[in-house]
Order: structure tokens, then C-alpha cells, then sequence
């Protein structure tokens, strides 16, 4: 990075016991019912819920939405602050289905770090690979959590070695698995030479955790049948002589990944991955921005919004930005300059997410993610800070690959279809585009499963039953260039032509052909897949 000084100044305590990270897999590794076990042993919450609850049992926190909660999966990523020890964690939990990946990949753009979760009989699945890619751009650094131990697993060298050849990243064992499966008896802690030892009758109890003097303690061999100590030692031998010790500076850089192995259902290994993270996971990172990148240490006080999301719960219903703060030491009550607008923004009602609630949040430090209630000023990119102009970067925007017309099931509804389209627009979950000839609205997403959360949440959130429906466009691009270009464009293409929820302009169509033959016609328009977000 040009402009960061090489003599950097001691971060304040405040900032450097901090750890902010996403939780990020394949959908259905265990990203949230790990999550539900962070919160617990960080004392956010008395019992961990589960995702599929039946009944009366207590659902996960993280997934908090209605149609998470009926279909047991995350489409929306959650952010929740807790204590562990003296560390204070800004965990933010990830939708891993790739039709929610927008609101992941924004995500990473927000934290330093990534625990990348991974299931033991399955290994590095394609949304993994996928993801830490992502990761790699932004050379986050990464732990790694190898789940569901408890079941049948693969070998574990194989999944080492899966992981080492398909990412690209050295893998140094933190912890080490004895037995499989049905045999799983626990984990040897290879960072502080303890064995873990499972509880399996009581599922939301603390393991038992024994100390050991090195792999010659007889201890061992107490507590741990001789056949899978063999083997264990066996294991333990060949790894260590096969795979690189743990070096924090190569975890910081992103080229060298920790791997624990445990079952979040039981519990299991989640302490050993909460002290990892805690021992030699990076504090508040360096924000890219322009024209200069933004240190966390710096004074003036700088954040940037990453998410926003409407009514998250019926007992506020209002619409919150997700900001990361990127410098400082804020304090309820600040003004902050909206960058984008240049105009003041006094920030007197922030919130933290604590594990199932909000709480007015007195003050944050860098690193600290905050909600911020808002009538819609606050959008995706945004940046907010004590007057000077910067602009963080890299938050990505995709190009809708899905395009559906939706109707109101009562027609004479339509005002108000119009004004929850809006609101999901500016959230970031949908694009929403309304041709200039005829009525209803397009819209326009990544993944099919979008269109199915917007109708639930039209439904839930406005009380409004909606039809989505085959439109004749599947392809939509943005508008730019010359005026007079712009303004023949769409007088003579009226067909094609729609306005998305800030006005601009978008050209509508199904044929390759025609947008080929408008960038033949008109060579001083550009069409763009995606909209550039800021000026
Ligand atoms: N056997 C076993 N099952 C587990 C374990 N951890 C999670 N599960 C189950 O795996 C399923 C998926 O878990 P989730 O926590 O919802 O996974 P996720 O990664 O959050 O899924 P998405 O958010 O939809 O991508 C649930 O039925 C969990 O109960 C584990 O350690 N062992
Ligand atoms: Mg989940």
C-alpha cells in the first residue's frame, strides 16, 4: 500500500482487542450453528438454539428471518458483537447458498478475517472455493474449522492435502482428531498440548479438557483406547514432519491457514477455534479508500456502510446500515459527514447486535460493526466521516443475471408493491427497474431463490401476496455517456427503455443482438452489467 507509513504507532488497546470476522462455506457446513456456539461461550447467550428447531425449541439467532427460520437456511448475512475474554468479536455470520453470495461478498469487504468452515466428509465444496478466492483478492487472512466430526469423516490428510492444492494455501494443523466417526473421541490441541475430550451425552456442555505434558505423557493412554492412540500418534508424527508449524505472520498475510477439527452441534473444538482466533488473529486491518487508505489507529473517526436491511424486526421497524467502523473512537451523538452527500448526519440512535437484540451503542472503535437506523439516506458504499472526503473501495456491486416482472395480488395495490420494491432496491436485495411503457416493475437478481425470499418478505414485511412471472427481458444494462447520445438512444428504443429506483437509466432486452447493435449505433453510449455506484 503507497501511502501507509511504515512507522506506525502502537494501536490503542481498545482497538487492538479486537477481532472481526465472517463465517463463511459451502451452504449447509455449519456456519450458523457454529455461530449459535460463539455466542455462547462468549456468554451472549444461555443456550445455543439450533437451526432446524421444531416447535417450541429455540431457533438460531443469526438466522432471523421467517424463511430462514421455515427452511433451516441462511439468505442473509448477521452481524453480533460479544466478549470473549478480554476480546471483543464482530462476528458476522454468511448466507453460503450462492443466490444470497452478493450480500457474502460485501461482507468480506467489512471484516479481517475469515473462519472458513468446512465438512469433514465432504471436504473443499465448489461455494468454498468460490469464496476464498474472494478472500485471496483481498489477502484476508483465514482459519480454518474442518466440522462434523462426529461423523463419518474423510482422511484427514486428504482433506489437508484438498484444501493445500485446490486454494493454493499452506495448512498447519491447530488441533488434531482421534477417532472417526462413531469412534470420535476428541481432539488433541496441538497450540497449548492439551486433549479435548468429548462430551456426547450432553450436547451444549463444555468438553472435558485435560491437560498433557507433551505425547510421552502417560495420561494419554488413560483416557484415550490404545488402537486409536497408535494411530493418533502415528498422525501426529507424519503431520508434523509433512506440514509447516504455525508462523502468525503467514496466517496475517493469507498464505498459511490453521485448521481445527470439532462438531459445532457438540460443541466441539469451538473453544480451541475462539482462542485461536483471539491469540493470533489480526486486529482492525487497514482500510483501502480514496484518495488515501484509512488507518484504524487515526483519530478522526471514519466508517462505511456495507449492508442495509429493512425491517429485521417487526419490533423496530425501520431500515438499519451495517458500518464497519474503519478509524477512531466514536461516540453516540457525533455528527459525521455522509460523504456521498456532503451533508452532516448527527448519529444519535446507534446500534449494536448483540446476540438476539439491539442496544444503543454509547461508542465504537475501529473494527466495531454498528447499525445505523436511517430513512434511506445510508446506502451500500457509502462512507461516513468527520468532513474529509474519502471513499472506501472494493465493496462490489453484481450484475442482475435473473430478470422476473412481479404484480400485486390485488391490483389496486400497486402504490404499495411500488414503494416495497424500493425499499428492497436501496437494501441492495433486489434491482428493480420500471419500464417506461405499460405498468409493474422488473426485477432483477442473481440467484432464483431471491426471488422467492423478496415474495415472502413483500408478503411478511407490507402484508402484500405477489406474482413473480417469465418477463420478456433477460438482460439488463446501465446507461451512460454522452446526453444527446443517451437521449436518441431512448427516443428511438422506447421498448427497451426502464428507470431503476434512482431514475437512471436502464436498457432492457432478451437478444444479445440488440445490445450489440446499440453499441454499434451509438459509439458514445456505454452499457454497463452492473451500475457504478458512486460519482
Ligand atoms: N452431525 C453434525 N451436524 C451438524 C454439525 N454442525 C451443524 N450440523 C447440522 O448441519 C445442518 C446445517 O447447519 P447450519 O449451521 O445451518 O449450516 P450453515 O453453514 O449455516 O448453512 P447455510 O447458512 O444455509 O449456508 C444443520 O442441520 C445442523 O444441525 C455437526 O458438528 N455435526
Ligand atoms: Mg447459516
Amino acid at each position: 500500500m503507497p501511502d501507509t507509513p511504515s512507522n506506525r504507532p502502537a494501536l490503542p488497546p481498545e482497538i487492538t482487542r479486537r477481532r472481526t470476522f465472517a463465517i463463511i462455506s459451502h451452504p449447509d457446513a455449519g456456519k450458523t450453528t457454529l455461530t449459535e456456539k460463539f455466542l455462547l461461550y462468549g456468554g451472549a447467550i444461555q443456550m445455543a438454539g439450533q437451526v432446524r428447531a421444531k416447535g417450541e425449541a429455540r431457533r438460531t439467532r443469526s438466522d432471523f428471518m421467517q424463511m430462514e427460520k421455515d427452511r433451516g437456511i441462511s439468505v442473509s448475512a448477521s452481524a453480533m458483537s460479544f466478549d470473549y475474554k478480554e476480546f471483543r468479536f464482530n462476528l458476522v455470520d454468511t448466507p453460503g447458498h450462492s443466490d444470497f453470495s452478493e450480500d457474502t461478498y460485501r461482507t468480506l469487504t467489512a471484516v479481517d478475517a475469515a473462519v472458513m468452515v468446512i465438512d469433514g466428509a465432504k471436504g473443499v465444496e465448489s461455494q468454498t472455493q468460490k469464496l476464498f478466492e474472494v478472500c485471496r483478492l483481498r489477502d484476508l487472512p483465514i482459519l480454518t474449522f474442518c466440522n462434523k466430526m462426529d461423523r463419518e469423516s474423510r482422511d484427514i490428510f486428504e482433506i489437508i492435502d484438498e484444501i493445500q492444492e485446490n486454494l493454493a494455501i499452506d495448512v498447519t494443523p491447530a488441533s488434531w482428531p482421534i477417532g472417526q466417526g462413531r469412534d470420535f473421541i476428541g481432539c488433541y490441541d496441538i497450540l497449548r498440548d492439551r486433549l479435548q475430550l468429548m462430551d456426547r451425552a450432553d450436547r451444549n456442555k463444555v468438553a472435558e479438557s485435560i491437560e498433557i505434558n507433551g505425547l510421552d505423557d502417560p495420561k494419554l493412554a488413560e483416557h484415550v483406547p490404545a488402537d486409536l492412540l497408535e494411530t493418533f500418534l502415528e498422525e501426529l508424527e507424519m503431520a508434523r514432519e509433512l506440514l509447516p508449524p504455525l508462523d502468525r505472520q503467514a496466517l496475517l498475510d493469507g498464505t498459511l491457514t490453521p485448521i481445527w477439527f470439532g462438531s459445532a452441534i457438540n460443541s466441539f473444538g469451538v473453544q480451541e477455534l475462539m482462542e485461536g482466533i483471539s491469540k493470533y488473529g489480526p486486529e482492525p486491518q487497514i482500510q483501502m479508500s480514496e484518495p488515501r487508505n484509512i488507518l484504524p489507529e487515526e483519530t478522526k473517526v471514519c466508517g462505511f456502510v456495507f449492508k442495509v436491511q429493512a425491517n429485521m424486526d417487526p419490533k423496530h421497524r425501520d431500515r438499519v446500515a451495517f458500518v464497519r467502523m474503519a478509524s477512531g473512537h466514536f461516540k453516540r451523538g457525533m455528527k459525521l459527514t455522509h460523504v456521498r452527500s456532503k451533508k452532516q448526519m448527527t448519529i444519535s440512535s446507534p446500534v449494536l447486535f448483540l446476540a438476539s437484540d439491539r442496544e444503543l451503542a454509547e461508542e465504537a472503535w475501529a473494527g466495531d460493526i454498528i447499525g445505523i437506523p436511517n430513512h434511506g439516506q445510508l446506502r451500500i458504499g457509502d462512507t461516513l466521516t468527520e468532513g474529509e472526503a474519502l471513499r472506501v473501495t472494493g465493496i462490489p456491486s453484481f450484475a442482475p443475471e435473473l430478470l422476473q416482472g412481479v404484480r400485486a395480488g390485488d391490483p389496486l395495490k400497486s402504490k404499495h408493491l411500488e414503494k416495497a420494491l424500493m425499499q428492497f432496491a436501496e437494501e441492495g436485495a433486489a434491482k428493480v427497474f420500471k419500464p417506461s411503457i405499460g405498468s409493474g416493475f422488473i426485477v432483477g437478481v442473481v440467484g432464483q431463490l431471491q426471488f422467492e425470499v423478496l415474495a415472502s418478505r413483500i408478503e411478511l414485511e407490507y402484508g402484500l401476496p405477489v406474482r413473480f412471472e417469465q418477463s420478456q427481458f433477460t438482460s439488463a444494462r446501465w446507461v451512460n455517456g454522452d446526453k444527446q447520445a443517451i437521449d436518441n438512444l431512448v427516443d428511438t428504443n422506447k421498448q427497451h427503455i426502464a428507470y431503476d429506483n434512482d431514475g437512471d437509466i436502464v436498457f432492457l432486452t432478451r437478444l444479445q443482438w440488440d445490445i450489440d447493435r446499440i453499441k454499434r449505433d451509438f459509439p458514445d453510449v456505454r452499457l454497463t452489467a452492473t451500475k457504478e455506484m458512486m460519482v
